[in-house]
């Protein structure tokens, strides 16, 4: 970072879509900033995670910016769901279109922020030894960026190579003929284990839960939809924006009890076969009515019985322990169908537990596997762990970390109090994860940009939440979410992944919709439960 950058407006963590975006829009404000990133290209999850089989679960025509008519007419996706490089693409092509990558600093990672109230400006440190003062600071540093791998013992002593899926090669992993081991079935798993078992020589999956996972509905791109799609690009947009999940659907009407067993079974099934998350939109109680989301599940389960060949080994992938949909659904292209192969084990680590990484493999309590190649898909510290990675701390010395030793504590997941003039994209407290994460991310970009302008339009130099609005918010969040069957698994949702993290439900489960009116009805009362100085 050269010297003309050290005192700035605006920096924001994080060159992925929300970082990109951000970027464009102080800029838009005339506002100085740089962006710091820790990989060496912009991107962010679609930098990082380059695993096999890695394609993203909303479809291309809503996941993607609406803010640049241009852009979205411009761009053509060859496939309705996108894989990994073409959404890199997408994003280093946006990159270029605004002219933002000369305000990011690639291969920069931020491990210290402090609030100086006398100066009402943030100094921000970095690995590279870059000392920066801002007047805001935003994350944009996502919510699934932070990396899990487990605390396996003996895993400095294996012989082979590992690597986790978020972290994966430029240059890709030869599999070819190695004995491979995956450990975890979560999305990035169950994406990754039908493309490796191609590959490898042998495949053991090593896993701890199973996962309810449906058929992608992916294909290549009809030229006849996307055209239409395009042609009304705006009407869609606008439904999108106000939707729950930030892509329009036809809201269930129904209860899964309304109906016979064969009605049931017959909705289930056309939606099964036309992929993706459809089934989970069959009816209106399958998030809230235990009994209504196991006629689901046992749905779910009956389809993986006939797929897998082997009854043992399908009744160990039949999911039991959490209602359908409160873990993340995964999306999948021939999961199930993958332990049909003669080259495919499956080894339920619940009943017999990885014990270390020794050498040449793993062991288990009961056996131990020879392995060349360990894939740990073991997911991320979700939504905290990338903000509280950056070492923040806030007024009178408090940190991040002891401020939510308890939990994430937000107002609208956009500010907390006690660290001002500091914005979370698609913080803890909102739609984020359960919202399509572009829409939501521009809502919030959107947000953040209008009150840095309506601050700095009144003469203001700090906004940060008040106490009272922080904890009204935080009570709202807990009564949505317990309103639900989420709480009910142990998901990256509550924190469940990471030994010792509090169990709190992080995202905002109103809906984006919901939230966006919230959002602008504080905007729009002169930033309502914000104090500003
Ligand atoms: O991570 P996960 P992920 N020993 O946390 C297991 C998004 N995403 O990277 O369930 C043994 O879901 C763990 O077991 P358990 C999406 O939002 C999207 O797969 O904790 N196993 C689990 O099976 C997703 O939800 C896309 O018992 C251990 C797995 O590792 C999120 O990212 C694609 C273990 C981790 O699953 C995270 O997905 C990929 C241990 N010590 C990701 N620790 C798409 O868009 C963990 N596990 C399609």
């Amino acid at each position: 970072m050269s010297e003309n950058h050290r005192e700035l407006d605006v920096v924001i963590v994080g060159a992925g879509f929300a970082g990109l975006y951000m970027l464009h829009r102080v800029r838009e404000l005339g506002l100085s900033a740089r962006v710091l990133e820790a990989g060496g290209g912009v991107g962010g999850t679609w930098y990082w995670n380059r695993y096999p089989g890695a394609r993203v679960d909303v479809p291309s025509l809503f996941y993607s910016y609406s803010f640049s008519s241009e852009l979205q007419q411009e761009w053509n996706w060859p496939e309705t769901y996108s894989a990994q490089p073409e959404l890199l693409r997408y994003a280093e092509s946006v990159a270029d279109r605004f002219d933002l990558r000369r305000d990011i600093s690639f291969e920069t990672t931020v491990v210290r922020a402090a609030w100086d109230d006398g100066a009402a400006r943030w100094t921000i440190e970095t690995d590279r030894g870059d000392r920066v003062s801002a007047r805001y600071l935003i994350s944009a540093a996502g919510c699934l960026s932070a990396t899990n791998v487990p605390d396996f013992a003996g895993i400095e002593s294996f012989r082979g190579e590992w690597y986790h899926t978020s972290r994966w090669p430029k240059e890709g992993v030869d599999l070819a003929g190695k004995r491979v081991g995956v450990v975890g079935t979560g999305s990035s798993g169950i994406q990754a284990i039908p493309v490796i078992a191609e590959q490898a020589a042998h495949l053991f999956v090593f896993q701890r839960t199973p996962n309810y996972s449906f058929p992608s509905a992916t294909k290549p791109m009809d030229p006849e939809v996307e055209r239409e799609w395009k042609a009304h690009y705006d009407e869609h947009r606008a439904k999108d924006r106000v939707s729950f999940g930030g892509q329009h659907v036809e809201a269930p009407d129904r209860s899964a009890l309304d109906v016979c067993d064969e009605e049931r079974t017959r909705r289930y099934e056309a939606l099964w076969d036309q992929g993706a998350f459809g089934v989970l939109q069959s009816f209106n109680d399958l998030r809230t009515s235990l009994e209504a989301n196991e006629t689901l599940a046992e749905f779910v389960r009956s389809r993986i019985r006939a797929i897998v060949r082997d009854p043992d080994v399908a009744e160990r992938l039949c999911p039991k322990d959490h209602p359908v949909g409160t873990k993340r659904p995964c999306l999948d292209v021939g999961y199930y169908e993958t332990f049909n192969r003669d080259n495919v084990t499956l080894v339920d680590v619940r009943a017999d537990p990885i014990e270390e990484i020794t050498p040449t493999g793993l062991r288990t309590s009961l056996a131990s596997y020879d392995l060349d190649v360990i894939v740990f898909a073991t997911g991320f510290d979700a939504m905290t762990g990338p903000l509280l990675r950056m070492g923040i701390t806030g007024r009178n010395g408090l940190t991040l970390a002891e401020k939510w030793h308890a939990g994430a504590r937000t107002y609208l997941g956009l500010a907390t109090a006690e660290f001002p003039n500091l914005f979370m994209v698609t913080g803890p407290g909102s739609p984020s994860v359960l919202a399509s994460m572009i829409t939501a991310i521009e809502q919030h970009v959107d947000w953040i940009a209008e009150a840095i302008a309506y601050i700095d339009s009144h003469s203001y130099d700090v906004i940060e939440p008040t106490l009272e609005a922080e904890n009204a918010w935080v009570d709202h969040v807990n009564a949505l979410a317990d309103a639900t069957l989420f709480r009910l698994a142990n998901s990256w949702y509550v924190g469940a992944n990471i030994p010792g993290k509090p169990r709190v439900f992080l995202p905002y489960v109103g809906g984006l919709g919901a939230y966006r009116a919230r959002c602008d009805a504080v905007a729009g009362n002169g930033y309502e439960g914000f104090a500003l100085r």
